[in-house]
């Protein structure tokens, strides 16, 4: 099981910061942290964040994954550097229309977001990547004292904290190395302030129904009673507009789903020819959920982690799944999880929704 740290450091050495993380992670009940630990934002003035080595989890997943009689793995893996860089500029094509949507939703609504924002809470953002849409929020709630942005993505993460350090010096900054599916705890920075979720861009549409209600569950822990949770989710359209979006014309959505088979090659010896498969997006209307998936071309065989794994022509590795709510059905979902929807917002088409979530009375 991956472990991964992080600490508020101002005033501290590196080899402190090394020290305090050490026995956090002993008491946290793990061993070894020390040779994996990498520094990833150097400005220890204000934050440092750690690291430690994800490759187990990933060789296991990968196995595990595809191994299966319906191989499979999880979309997290889809966010090493290339990956991460590829979604942002799916975000910016004509076909992929959840950021474009969210984006303007959350420009026209800030002001009202921000007035819900109690004096001196600490944002807690949940898969921040670059944290463009955190913007909107911070430049509208002068009030929020801290900022914890938790990502997959080492390199995403430091360089945007780097530039939020750089834009918002008021704020302290704790950036947060973690994959939030996963149990981790908050830095320091947020320790006595009421915090808010953050939870934009449908990501919680990656989860099935049981893992979205668990997830949503444990942030209601991390984040304590006083809490909101601002998430956003994308809402059942027409199936031209969604399959549109996971292939789109540009087909940067191809290369964002096949640069999995090349993080295995490069991470994890892998031999994948990402030729040999052909990328497929498709609507699960029993699921109400895009899939993305990998078509094998050819009969084939790939090494991988040290292990060997068949394909049969037309055999689908699957690689993600995006649920797609209506208002209710992702109300019923929020109340499983102990969380009411004291407020809804739906953006001009296509329609995506933002929703203001406050712990059940
Ligand atoms: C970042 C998970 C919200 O599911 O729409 C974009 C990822 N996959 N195109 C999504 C993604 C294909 C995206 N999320």
């Amino acid at each position: 099981m991956p472990l991964i740290r992080v600490d508020a450091t101002k005033g501290r050495s590196e080899d402190e910061i090394r020290n305090v993380l050490d026995s956090e992670a002993h008491l946290s009940g793990f061993n070894e942290v020390s040779d994996a630990i990498q520094f990833l934002v150097s400005d220890a003035e204000t934050f440092a964040a750690v690291q430690v080595d994800t490759r187990d989890s990933f060789a296991a997943d990968v196995i595990t994954g595809l191994s299966a009689r319906h191989k499979q793995l999880p979309p997290k893996y889809f966010y090493d550097a290339t990956g991460s860089r590829l979604f942002e500029e799916i975000c910016r094509t004509d076909d992929y229309y959840v950021t474009r949507s969210e984006t303007a939703l959350l420009r026209n609504i800030a002001e009202e977001l921000a007035a819900g924002i109690p004096q001196g809470a600490a944002l807690v953002e949940f898969g921040s990547g670059e944290s463009a849409k955190t913007r909107l929020l911070l430049d509208a709630a002068p009030q929020l004292s801290a900022y914890v942005p938790i990502d997959i993505s080492a390199d995403a993460l430091d360089q945007a904290s780097a530039m939020l350090a750089r834009d918002y010096p008021q704020l302290s900054i704790a950036p947060v190395v973690a994959d939030f599916t996963g149990h981790f705890r908050l830095p320091a920075a947020a320790d006595g302030r009421p915090r808010v979720g953050f939870f934009p861009g449908s990501t919680i549409g990656n989860f099935d129904r049981d893992g979205a209600v668990r997830f949503l569950r444990s942030a209601r822990q991390v984040l304590g009673d006083q809490a909101a949770l601002l998430v956003g989710v994308d809402l059942v359209k027409d199936e031209a507009t969604l399959s549109a979006a996971y292939d789109d014309s540009q087909g940067v959505t191809a290369r964002f789903n096949k640069n999995l088979l090349i993080r295995i090659n490069r991470e994890l010896g892998g031999d994948f020819d990402p030729d040999a498969f052909d990328h497929l997006a498709l609507w699960n209307p029993v699921h109400s959920r895009m899939e993305m998936h990998l078509v094998s071309r050819k009969d084939h065989i790939v090494n991988a982690a040290g292990h060997t794994f068949s394909f049969r022509s037309g055999e689908r590795l699957h690689t993600e799944n995006s649920h797609k709510f209506t208002i209710d059905s992702f109300a019923q979902l929020a109340a499983r999880a102990g969380w009411s929807a004291a407020n809804t917002w739906i953006s001009d088409e296509p329609r995506v929704a933002m929703f203001r979530l406050e712990p059940h009375p």
